[in-house]
């Protein structure tokens, strides 16, 4: 149990004002600390062989002939397209989904057109999601589609290509090759890559982009993100489809603990946590998406009010991240005991933004809380 993932969390955390810590001693809290510093792994490149094998689970990826050599830091370089200048004021919505300077490729072929774009997931992101939008009505309404593709390792799309965007079947082709990511992540800063290997062609068929085996409202490549099952409406079995569950991973019987992670994860640092069951609230268009790792059961329960909340267990976490997944984290450590005090713990929860330690003392009808440091970031 004590393998709880902390990313972010020791680091800030260990600059906090002496008196504080010496208010609140916990042996638990040391003891995870120290376990975290002993079992510390600083971060690697990957196997460039593991590279070189790679295969889209989604999409056709092929080596072609005749290619556009790639050059250097074109990962990073940004594009506008001013054709699309009068799209951008006809439809709102297209405006508000898409980053003019953003755009990978863009074609109009008939009636039907295709942006493919990329997109920041949250502000301090690494590196952009590549997500498509479509329309097959000369431009008059659009949809938007996940690609479940990282622009960056291991694929990098090239937008300077003169590979038509739409194949003779209609579906989109990019000219690619394959990246290593050679230096470590820093909060909001783009990653440096070396060249594995040139001249691969990417089919982006619209079958598979618009796919949901299961009915559920979201598409199999937007499900192996969230790492929701992709033939199952609701994946943790509430009762709550996934399309609307603020927790689609978890669920669980709530404990009186479970409050207190409630309100640390709604960002509501109130003095008084009452025990009491929220109302349920369901994801919309705009909710946001936030992981967080933790094999604490205390936490599964959690009716999230603003953010939708993917859950991974450390080990699901190890697994899955192989590739830089743009998705925003959020660091929520366990309760750690006060030394010599009963029903006391000290909690921290950690984001983009900062860091906030609480103490929780049991009362009557559930807890009292008190901040007793904040690190911003
Ligand atoms: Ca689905
Ligand atoms: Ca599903
Ligand atoms: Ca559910």
């Amino acid at each position: 149990m004590k393998k709880y993932v902390s990313l972010l969390l020791l680091v800030p955390m260990l600059s906090f004002a002496q008196d504080v810590e010496k208010a609140y001693r916990s042996k638990e809290k040391e003891e995870y600390h120290n376990d975290w510093v002993n079992n510390y792994k600083p971060w690697e490149p990957m196997d460039i062989n593991e590279i070189q094998a790679y295969k889209n689970p989604f999409f056709e990826v092929k080596e072609m002939k005749k290619y556009t050599p790639y050059k250097g830091s074109e990962e990073h370089q940004k594009y506008y397209h001013k054709s699309l200048t009068s799209k951008f004021k006809a439809s709102p919505e297209l405006a508000s989904k898409v980053d003019n300077k953003q755009i990978v490729k863009y074609e109009k072929k008939g009636l039907m057109e295709a942006i493919v774009y990329k997109r920041y997931e949250y502000p301090f992101a690494n590196e952009a999601s590549i997500d498509v939008a479509y329309s097959n009505n000369g431009g008059e309404s659009w949809t938007f589609y996940y690609t479940g593709i990282t622009h960056g390792q291991p694929l990098c799309l090239k937008s300077r290509s003169k590979t038509p965007l739409f194949n003779e079947q209609g579906d989109l082709q990019l000219e690619a090759c394959l990246l290593r990511q050679i230096s470590q992540p820093t909060r909001g800063y783009p990653l440096d890559y070396e060249l594995v290997k040139d001249g691969l062609l990417l089919t982006i068929d619209l079958e598979s982009l618009r796919k949901d085996s299961d009915g559920d409202g979201m598409t199999d490549i937007v499900e192996t993100w969230y790492m929701t099952d992709s033939y199952d409406i609701d994946t943790d079995g509430d009762g709550i489809t996934e399309d609307l569950d603020m927790n689609p991973r978890r669920s669980g019987l709530r404990s009186d603990k479970t409050a207190i992670f409630e309100h640390l994860i709604n960002y509501e640092f109130t003095d008084t946590l009452l025990t009491i069951a929220p109302d349920v609230c369901y994801t919309s268009e705009t909710t946001r998406t936030v992981m967080i790792v933790t094999d604490n059961a205390d936490i599964y329960a959690v009716q999230p009010k603003s953010n939708r909340i993917i859950m991974l267990s450390a080990e699901e976490y190890e697994n899955m991240r192989k590739y830089y997944q743009p998705m925003r984290k959020m660091n929520v450590s366990p309760l750690f005991k006060v030394d010599e005090e009963e029903e006391s713990y000290l909690v921290s929860i950690a984001d983009d933004s900062g860091i906030w330690e609480f103490v929780v003392k049991k009362i009557d009808d559930g807890w009292k809380m008190d901040v007793v440091a904040i690190g911003i970031f």
